[in-house]
Parts: structure tokens; sequence; C-alpha cells
């Protein structure tokens, strides 16, 4: 039985836009598009194995987001299914699909030979549909912007394996010589973070490395613990690291500007050492050269987007890019910006005839 739910919400979203006006959305999900086909669950696996989780896409600007980043042809697991109740969606983090934002496709989910897990794809990028969690696809990987730790973003290099250095001396040494690369010693502030760098750690080693400090103390760590030590005595191997840019925000979620209004948005990232921020419009850097009325101020790990009195030629897509020497680490990092302008009419069709299609469906259903 078709929702009624959908064709309602659908229906306010098009009265919502009968005005003529230009509509931003903003963007840092963190999402990732990855191509490897696998069935749902080892896709769950996939994401948690990269510390994140299959994409939960609980709002029209992520959506958008994630339909974007979908390479074209593939389709991509999301995080939702209703495996333990028929017909009961949940997401990866136990909330509702119905209490919230979701866009199936017309006719989804039919739960058809028993579909239980969600994709995007199969019908366009930006519907949703119910498909057999057996088989394969690419899926989206997000990062949890509650679990946004250095540690999962740092790129760490042993002292054995630096070829100038002393493989062993004193903490002093060790953090001196993490400096002179532009790097410093690695740093783990909570259990979360231990792990993730023990793991990185070489395997069968149960030697000791000194990391950063703690407490105001010298720390060193093996694969089993932490451990403070004498700072002076002891010469260790250690570890440095660089943090590849992370938690790239925008500081607008989804202002709405008329012609002529003129915008600004900020976009921060962190990481170490701190990031050059920089953006992009349809895939060019911005320069002074690119638009009369686009500009950016560049500072310190952040750069601000300003556009004088917008016209339609701003319409696009605007990211936001940090980067920094730990640029061999491949992330998606960066905020994404839509920028669309709605000339008279054009959308509120568009809707209107989805509408129409729901209703006619409804109908033939009703009928049968
Ligand atoms: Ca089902
Ligand atoms: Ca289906």
């Amino acid at each position: 039985m078709m929702d009624l739910k959908i064709i309602c919400l659908l229906l306010v979203v098009s009265f919502a836009n009968a005005e003529k006006y230009m509509t931003v959305y903003s963007s840092q999900q963190g999402l990732t598009f990855y191509g490897d086909s696998r069935p749902w669950c080892s896709a769950v696996q996939a994401c948690i194995g990269r510390y994140q989780h299959l994409g939960i896409i609980n709002s029209e600007t992520l959506n958008i987001a994630s339909s974007k980043i979908i390479q074209s042809g593939k389709r991509a697991w999301l995080g939702a299914s209703d495996m333990y109740t028929e017909g009961h969606w949940i997401w990866f983090d136990s909330s509702q699909v119905y209490s919230g934002y979701y866009m199936w496709a017309g006719g989804e989910p039919n739960n058809d030979n028993n579909e239980d897990c969600m994709e995007a794809g199969g019908k366009g990028t930006y519907y949703w549909n119910d498909e057999g969690c057996g088989d394969s696809h690419g899926y989206i990987c997000q990062i949890s912007t509650s679990r946004q730790l250095p540690a999962m973003y740092s790129v760490l290099s042993f002292s054995d394996t630096i070829s100038t250095s002393n493989s062993r001396t004193t903490f002093s040494n060790a953090k001196q010589e993490c400096e002179s690369k532009g790097m410093r010693l690695a740093r783990v502030d909570s259990r979360e973070e231990f792990q993730i760098l023990q793991n990185q750690l070489p395997r069968n080693s149960n030697e000791k490395y000194w990391i950063g400090t703690k407490h105001g103390k010298c720390v060193a760590m093996n694969n089993k613990d932490l451990e403070f030590t004498d700072c002076s005595s002891t010469a260790l191997p250690f570890i440095c690291e660089v943090v590849s840019p992370y938690a790239v925000e925008v500081s607008d979620e989804s202002p709405k500007i008329h012609e002529n209004d003129n915008l600004q948005i900020d976009c921060k990232a962190s990481g170490f050492p701190l990031p050059d921020v920089f953006w992009y419009k349809d895939g060019e850097r911005i320069t002074e050269q690119t638009d009369q009325h686009l500009h950016q101020s560049i500072g310190s790990a952040s750069a601000t987007l300003k556009i004088d009195r917008a016209q339609m030629g701003d319409a696009g897509e605007y990211r936001c890019y940090a980067a920094n020497t730990a640029n061999n680490f491949e992330l998606n990092v960066f905020g994404l910006l839509m920028m669309e302008v709605y000339t008279e009419g054009e959308e509120e069709i568009e809707r209107v005839t989805e509408n129409l299609d729901f209703w006619q469906r409804l109908e033939n259903y009703q009928k049968q």
C-alpha cells in the first residue's frame, strides 16, 4: 500500500517552492562513495573499518550531497533497513526513517521478493529503493560528527622508517625530530584514539614508542597500553604524525537568498599542520578573475565565501576544500554548497507532475 505520508510531504514541498528564489544548500557531511560492490552487511563492516558508518541520509541537504557523489550508473547502499520488522524502516542510529526526511522513489519500498535494505541509484541517485540485502552494490560511508577524533585522520611515521632520524632517542629529541619535519608527536586523548593508533602499529611488535604528552607527562605506547615514562632517561623509538584535514564546517546549513542579496559563508577546518581552506565553484577554484562579485577571504584554517548582489549566474555547485601536507591521505574533505536558481514555475511543474504520478498510481492501485 502506498504511504500517504510520501504524497503529503511532496505536496508541502511543492507549495513551499512557489516563490521565485535561490536556494542554498550547504553541508559538511563527510560522505564518501565507495564503488566496490558488496552485500549490505558487508558494506556496514567496510564503513566501520574506516571508523565511519553507512550513510544516514536524514535531510534534504544530505540527500543532495549523497546524490551528487554516487558514481553515474552505480547504486549505493544507505544505512537503513526494515529487516527487524517488515515496513518499520530504521536508520543505522536507530532513528525512524518515517519520523524524519525520506525520499523513496515512486512505488518504493515495495518489499518485492523480501527487500529489506535501502539503496539509492537504482531509480536515480536522488530517490531510494528497497533492495535485497544480499545483492552487491557500492555504498556511502559517513563520518559521524560526534566521533570526529583527530586520530582517525592521522598519518603516522615511525622513527625507524624515517631515514634521517635517530630512531631511538629521548622524549625531547623525539619531539624536535618530528617538528623539524613539519610533524608532531602522535597524540592520544581517549581510549578510542588509542585503539585507532594501536591498529596502525607494526604487527607483532612489542616495541614501546614515544608519543605526545598527557597531563603534562611524557607518554609511551605499545600495542597493549599507554604508559607514563621518565622523560629524560629512556631512549625509545617514536611516532610522528600529520593529521589530514577533518571537521570541515560550512557556517550556514540552508540559507535562502533572493536575487541581489549579499551572501557570506564561512568554512573552517581542523588538521595538523593547520590546513589551507579555499572555495571552488563548479570545479574551478575561485580567484579574483573568476567572477566580479565572487570573493573569498582566506584566514587561518578558514575561508569566507562572499557573493555581492547575487545573480542567476551564481547558481552552481560550491565546494570548500581543506588541504595540508597530509594530502597523501585520501578522504573527501569538503563542504558542499548547492546554489540553485529557480526560474519561474519550473520547479513547481516538476513537483506537481510527480505528485500527479503518485495520485494516479494510488488510484490505479485502489482500482485493482
Ligand atoms: Ca522489507
Ligand atoms: Ca524495491
